[in-house]
């Protein structure tokens, strides 16, 4: 009989497919892991400017379907993308805090592709105080990891290791910050796992077309971790998951384009 590794996202509808929870289910597809879904809020956009609109779901509804999952089924891993409220992220921490899931990763989502401002910053610290202490692994980019870190800015690889390091006393096990759009001409992401900062860097790739990178990363590791990778190993493959990807990315409308999941399986 065939046993599935089970891996659960708790995140957002991103109704055009290329985030959120569709992200994260075509990367656990592309994994081979059965992908699971809590969904938090459901997001929608304005045709004319693309502007988000966003529905949160109310908290019942999102205990009545972590409860389907945790307890009622089980999982080998989770992760969590947007949650949209202060009382959302705390429910979601503690929901997680009793279930005692062996990898959570967290993607601290706080911006959308295609949106300037940030969605909640009021979030920033429901996340330092009811989801980072129970990570194995916390995933923001530059500018997530600067509000996470009580930091401005990020302009450099010094700076991405001091916010690391701050981010890592919240009891994060492992911080990794994806720094896409920083270094001149370079993509680069530093794992700090409480001991020892490691980079992995490569040449950027020249696409606007960006959208779900972050959540198909974040879901990639959650799907290495629950099939038994190190961290270590989970972060290189999803690097080279987005990567492939990205360089297949595709775009939907005038506004917005996501990645190509099939990408790596295909060569593409
Ligand atoms: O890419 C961040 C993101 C995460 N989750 C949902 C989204 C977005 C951006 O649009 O809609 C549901």
């Amino acid at each position: 009989m065939f046993t599935p590794v089970k891996v659960l996202t708790v995140a957002g509808s991103d109704c055009s497919g290329g985030a959120g929870i569709q992200a994260d289910l075509k990367t656990f597809q592309e994994r081979d892991v059965y992908g699971m879904t809590v969904l938090t809020v459901l997001v929608a956009m304005r045709p004319e400017d693309w502007q988000h609109l966003v529905s949160p779901v109310d908290l019942e509804t999102i205990k009545r379907q972590f409860r389907t999952i945790l307890p009622g089924i089980g999982v080998a891993a989770a992760k969590t993308g947007m949650l949209p409220t202060v009382e959302i992220i705390k429910t979601v921490g503690q929901l997680f805090a009793e279930a005692k899931v062996q990898h959570l990763v967290v993607d601290p989502v706080m911006v959308c592709k295609g949106t300037s401002e940030a969605l909640f910053p009021e979030n920033t610290q429901a996340m330092l105080d009811y989801l980072l202490p129970i990570a194995e692994v916390v995933t923001p980019n530059s500018f997530e990891a600067a509000q996470l870190a009580g930091m401005d800015e990020i302009k450099n690889k010094a700076e991405a290791e001091k916010a690391a390091k701050r981010i890592h006393k919240s009891g994060c096990k492992n911080v990794i910050i994806k720094m896409a759009r920083v270094l001149p001409g370079k993509t680069a992401d530093l794992l700090f796992d409480g001991k020892e900062c490691l980079w992995l860097e490569n040449e950027r790739i020249n696409t606007e077309w960006t959208h779900g990178a972050g959540c198909s990363f974040s879901a990639c590791i959650a799907a290495e971790l629950g099939k038994g990778s190190t961290v270590k190993e989970a972060w290189k493959c999803a690097h080279d998951f987005v990567r492939a990807a990205l360089k297949a990315s595709f775009p939907l409308n005038q506004h917005i384009g996501p990645l190509y999941h099939k990408a790596m399986a295909k060569n593409a």
